[in-house]
């Protein structure tokens, strides 16, 4: 793509090869960029300016509707992309992790006969925001919908429950050593550098897609001996093979590294929790758009993630995504297991 060389200008750009698009898409696309660069500049100040550490409400630590403790990052960035999000016109409603439920987005009261957008945005605004007080990565995942409800009227949970294959577009940013944003449209995987010094993203990794080979294996040790059956028996292959384990914490982060060095992240179900702790809509969804335009594959234990229907806003899922080679070994290693030990 000559010349599109800042996110906006590549959005744009990519805006003409899709008939009949209107513009709405590329501009909330740039709006989330704008959003990123806001939450970026306090994520960089933050052991300066006093964000570190829990959220307080009322002189009391405050949790989210996942019963979370907040950081005060958490909130920061939950409060600055619902609120860009909100002044955009082409966003109908949003479901993040920080808000129990719908936040609609009304601009009829604008008049100029704005009724309701047509997009909807599920969003985890600060992805393992543990880490931030020990300053490790964290991230920020979104996916944006088309509206199946009526415009004429607010967004409704169908808007929002609707299989990852269906996304219009997904992405994430990467608060680390730099600042990327890495998003599709369903066009390839395009990843764009920040440069706090222009204050733009910069197109650095175009076309993204897994490597070959795999080199990485990525899941929290401490839930090895407890994850459904086969999980344990394909890290002992990956062990064998001479993989490294890699886990930082941030699923962004460890989604990202899998991607350019070729790598497997696993968050299983247990026994006791068959249905995981990531969420679906915010986390799970966007990255198996992402994995799936760059060659990977994403699963839900038995299930293609991808087709999954989900049917409540905030529910979890166990999940595993990254090269399609990797996921189809331990994807026959679950299946094994589950003839021999039935669950
Ligand atoms: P655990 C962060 O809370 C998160 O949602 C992901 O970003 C991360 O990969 C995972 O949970 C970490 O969870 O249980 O290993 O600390």
């Amino acid at each position: 793509m000559i010349g599109a060389n800042t996110l906006q200008e590549f959005v744009v750009a990519r805006q003409a090869e899709f008939a009949g698009a209107t513009g709405d898409l590329s501009r909330l696309l740039t709006d989330i960029g704008t959003a990123a660069k806001m939450v970026n500049r306090h994520i960089n100040r933050a052991g300066l300016s006093g964000i570190l550490g829990a959220h307080q409400s009322n002189g009391n630590g405050s949790t989210n509707v996942q019963g979370e403790a907040q950081q005060k990052l958490d909130v920061y960035a939950d409060d600055t992309f619902t609120r860009v999000l909100q002044s955009c016109l082409k966003v109908g409603g949003i479901v993040s992790e920080e808000q129990p439920g719908i936040i609609h987005v009304d601009h009829s009261k604008r008049g100029e006969g704005r009724g309701y957008g047509k997009y909807v945005v599920c969003i985890d605004p600060l992805d393992g925001s543990s880490n931030i007080d020990v300053n490790i990565s964290v991230g920020t995942i979104f996916g944006i919908h088309r509206r199946r409800s009526p415009l004429t009227g607010p967004a409704t949970a169908e808007d929002f429950l609707q299989p990852a294959k269906d996304l219009v577009a997904a992405g994430y940013v990467l608060y680390g050593s730099s600042t990327m944003l890495v998003y599709s449209t369903g066009c390839g995987v395009h990843g764009f550098t920040y440069d706090p010094s222009i204050g733009e993203f910069f197109l650095s990794h175009p076309d993204m897609k897994f490597p070959e080979k795999i080199k990485v294996y990525s899941i929290n040790d401490a839930y090895i001996n407890r994850a459904i059956p086969g999980v344990k028996d394909y890290i002992k292959s990956c062990r064998s093979e001479g993989l490294t384990a890699r886990y930082t914490g941030a699923l962004v982060a460890d989604f990202h590294r899998n991607l350019i060095q070729g790598g497997v992240y696993m968050y299983p179900g247990t026994v006791a929790k068959p249905g995981g702790k990531l969420r679906m809509l915010y986390e799970a969804q966007p990255l198996a758009f992402l994995a799936d335009q760059a060659g990977g594959v994403t699963r839900c234990h038995h299930h293609d993630l991808l087709h999954v229907q989900p049917t409540e806003l905030h529910q979890r899922t166990p999940l595993f995504t990254g090269h399609a080679g990797a996921m189809a070994r331990l994807q026959d290693a679950i299946e094994q297991a589950a003839v021999r030990q039935p669950m």
